[in-house]
């Protein structure tokens, strides 16, 4: 059996999940008749302490949906250098909503409002206007990285004040919120409109939520159905959405202690280098540069010994944990990074 760090998007549902599938009450979602999403959309728009909620299929479509609701064609969105919507997603902030990222870098993800407030601009002759700050936390790919509350709630205070929206991409907020020890309503309370996954640590086999007022969801569902999102009887998947959403929240801690100790296990290896204090959540990102191989090299050596993971950068690997690797196979992933660091050209 291969060790599965390359995401935790690889969970698969669990037995109760399949149970739920099989069970749900289903109507078509079009016309806003299946039960089991309209009951997923107002436990969401609950936890999160805003007016609605929106079921979408993807994280990406629910950032683009974020993205869209809060700008105008021609406008520039605000985000950190090394975010998921500005790197992973197809360039859909252009696509879709006419939209210029303008990055701003934060070595560790953490993006504060010392450092977007300048680059928040008026229209003018020349420049475009800043219609959207969109964060990320926690940040992927920094390491998993949290945003506390207080450096969110100055940025979007700051922004608000200006008539800037914030949309958080909070893929894993739910990660962010254990790593607090606070509920991510309060983590949340000031952000415009939050994007979180169902299918990453929470471990729905698909599916995103998008938070935000009743006005906003109201028009991201039209916007849903021109990306042909419109999903029908969607029910059988809200239904694990429901289990992940009220379930597996109390168990992330869990998947951060695993994080930890691949962190320490492979600060330990000769070759392999991290940043200590760097892994607060589930991602642990490691530098294989003392080893003499790329980051893809290295994830191929960890694949001859069976553990799955994904180079992100030159000289970077990337593990994941979740509920689908347990401690054992975290300790036998340290042993075959070590392996495979003795068996590097450069040490050999
Ligand atoms: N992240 C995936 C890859 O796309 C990189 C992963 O394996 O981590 N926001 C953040 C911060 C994400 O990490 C992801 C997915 C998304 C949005 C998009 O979610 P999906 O894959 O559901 O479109």
């Amino acid at each position: 059996m291969m060790i599965d760090l390359r995401s935790d998007t690889v969970t698969k549902p669990t037995p109760a999940m399949r149970e739920a599938m099989r069970n749900a009450k289903v109507g078509d979602d079009v016309y806003g008749e299946d039960p089991t999403v309209n009951r997923l959309e107002r436990r969401a728009a609950e936890i999160f302490g805003k007016e609605a909620a929106l079921f979408v299929p993807t994280g990406s479509m629910g950032n683009t949906l974020g993205v869209k609701l809060h700008t105008q064609h021609g406008q520039e969105i605000l985000c950190e250098a090394k975010s998921h919507v500005m790197n992973y997603e197809l360039a859909m902030a252009g696509w879709f909503a006419g939209c210029l990222c303008r990055t701003v870098a934060a070595g560790n993800g953490i993006l504060t409002w010392d450092m977007v407030c300048k680059h928040i601009k008026p229209l003018s002759p020349h420049w475009a206007p800043t219609g959207l700050i969109s964060l990320e936390n926690t940040h992927n790919m920094a390491g998993g990285t949290v945003t506390p509350k207080a450096v969110l709630d100055e940025i979007c205070d700051g922004a608000h004040a200006l008539g800037v929206p914030v949309h958080l991409d909070g893929a894993r907020v739910f990660n962010a919120a254990t790593a607090l020890g606070i509920p991510v309503r309060e983590l949340t309370a000031k952000v415009d409109t939050v994007m979180f996954c169902l299918s990453k640590g929470l471990g729905a086999p698909v599916g995103s939520m998008l938070t935000g007022t009743r006005d906003a969801m109201d028009r991201a569902r039209l916007y849903r159905k021109r990306l042909g999102g419109g999903m029908r009887q969607a029910g059988v998947l809200a239904a694990p959405g429901l289990i992940a959403l009220e379930e597996m929240p109390a168990r992330l801690g869990e998947d951060h202690a695993n994080a930890r100790l691949l962190a320490d296990g492979v600060a330990a290896i000769p070759g392999l280098t991290i940043e200590p204090g760097r892994t607060q959540t589930n991602i642990v990102i490691f530098d294989t540069a003392g080893t003499g191989l790329t980051g893809a090299a290295f994830a191929a050596a960890l694949g001859e010994r069976g553990v799955l993971c994904n180079a992100v950068s030159e000289r970077g690997v990337r593990f994941v944990t979740h509920y689908d690797v347990s401690r054992a196979a975290c300790e036998a992933a340290i042993g075959a990074c070590a392996e495979a660091a003795q068996a590097a050209p450069a040490l050999r």
